[in-house]
């Protein structure tokens, strides 16, 4: 049996609507976030690094959610959730361009807008003026730049999914996470096709099943 160790309000969401795309027999070990919005310590016992998503099957323990994606597709997809062969490029480079560079530049503006306001008062209108300068020198411009080559990919794009095919495959599994938070949770100017994207996700049926198993869940919004 899958075991997902699923963290809420997290990309362990990706994972659920995965297995209920492929309609696989899994089970769900839940884990809440700390105060401080980190995953609990009991994380630790199942994977060093502590964070979610991660899953067990048989005697694989395997974290990363791009790793445990194409594994989960590869080992158990039965031939769903590969893209067309034409779509063979976007597929790899979307599915590891979620969290190789989109979700890291995500993070970045999220700490430099969470840095002053965890800092004593005193200091706040100093950072606020740092952290402001490096979010307009660093982020908004990088983000700007990742908002457009998707829109544009979007527009392209022969079907509603990153590879242009008739299913969802890896690289939508990883790009939703992204994606769903910059709309729900984001002031970034987030074009019409990623909007578009975004709502035909969550229009699916098996992700309306994943996020009724997964329980509390933040970005799923339009
Ligand atoms: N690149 C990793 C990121 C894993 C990750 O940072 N997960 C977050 C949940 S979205 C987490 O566990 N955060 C809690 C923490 O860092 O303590 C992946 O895609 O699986």
């Amino acid at each position: 049996m899958i075991v997902v160790h699923h963290l809420n309000n997290s990309r362990s969401q990706r994972i659920l609507w995965l297995l209920e795309e492929l309609a696989l027999p899994y089970e769900i070990k839940k884990y809440e976030r700390t105060p401080e919005q980190l995953a609990p310590p009991e994380l630790l016992a199942v994977h060093p690094l502590g964070r979610s998503p991660i899953i067990t099957d048989g005697d694989v323990t395997l974290a990363e959610s791009g790793a445990i994606v194409e594994y989960l597709i590869a080992k158990h997809g039965n031939g769903k959730g590969v893209p067309p062969y034409s779509g063979y490029i976007d597929n790899l480079y979307y599915t590891h361009y979620a969290e190789g560079s989109l979700m890291p530049t995500i993070f970045q503006g999220y700490l430099f807008d969470v840095a002053p306001k965890k800092a004593p008062f005193f200091i706040r209108p100093v950072l606020n003026l740092a952290f402001g300068q490096l979010t307009k020198m660093l982020v908004q411009r990088q983000m700007q730049q990742n908002l457009s080559m998707i829109e544009a990919h979007l527009e392209k794009s022969k079907s509603t999914w990153f590879a242009g095919g008739p299913e969802p495959t890896a690289a939508d599994y990883q790009m939703a996470f992204p994606l769903e938070a910059l709309v729900a949770a984001s002031s970034y100017p987030v074009g019409p096709k990623i909007k578009e994207y975004v709502k035909a996700v969550h229009e699916r049926e098996a992700y309306k099943t994943a996020l009724k198993k997964g329980g509390e869940y933040a970005y799923a919004k339009n």
